[in-house]
């Protein structure tokens, strides 16, 4: 196993688009094993492999304290969804930023596991948002684009500044 690199906002590579799995072979098995190994070093709560520069739709996601509420999503779809709420959310990809969005409180999400088998699972309170929070990650969208314009130049600005000092 080994850890991936994660990519940081606002490095282009972000904004791109994962294709679709067509096979779940010992390739992407591989690529799992090292974006659960990835995420729980973070630490995070989740991880989609466009963080780890890698353009295929496969999230990996534990809410859990404990680290054995392990799901594995690959080509997950979103084919419903209820209400809406704002959480705080934060993202590996922008260390240390949290803000509130406003998403679905519940959703249902058909998608492929591990083994090859298609599953459906309903998802309400963090699970829900940490969701469609990766799922966002595998259309090239990071949470900060829905934050206003003011917040997002003055976030980039930061950012460029932080990277500046350390070059
Ligand atoms: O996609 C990511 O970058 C992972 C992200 C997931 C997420 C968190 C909160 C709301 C929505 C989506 C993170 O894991 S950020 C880190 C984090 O939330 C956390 C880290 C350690 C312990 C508990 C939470
Ligand atoms: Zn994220």
């Amino acid at each position: 196993m080994a850890l991936l690199e994660i990519l940081k906002y606002p490095d282009p590579r972000l904004h791109k688009i994962a294709a679709p799995v067509s096979v779940v072979n010992g390739e992407i098995q591989e690529l799992v094993k090292n974006m659960i190994q990835t995420m729980y070093a973070a630490p995070g709560i989740g991880l989609a492999a466009p963080q780890v520069n890698v353009l295929k739709q496969v999230v990996v996601i534990d809410i859990s304290d404990s680290k054995d509420q392990l799901h594995v999503f690959i080509n997950p779809v979103i084919t419903a969804s209820f209400g809406e709420e704002e959480n705080e959310e934060g993202c590996l990809s922008v260390p240390d930023i949290y803000d509130r969005v406003r998403r679905a409180t519940k959703v249902t999400v058909q998608a492929i596991d591990i083994k090859g088998n298609r599953f459906e699972l309903q998802a309400e309170g963090l699970l829900a948002v940490c969701i469609q929070h990766e799922i966002d990650h595998l259309k090239g969208k990071v949470f900060v684009e829905y934050l206003s314009k003011l917040k997002q130049t003055r976030l980039r600005d930061r950012l460029k500044k932080q990277l500046r000092k350390k070059m």
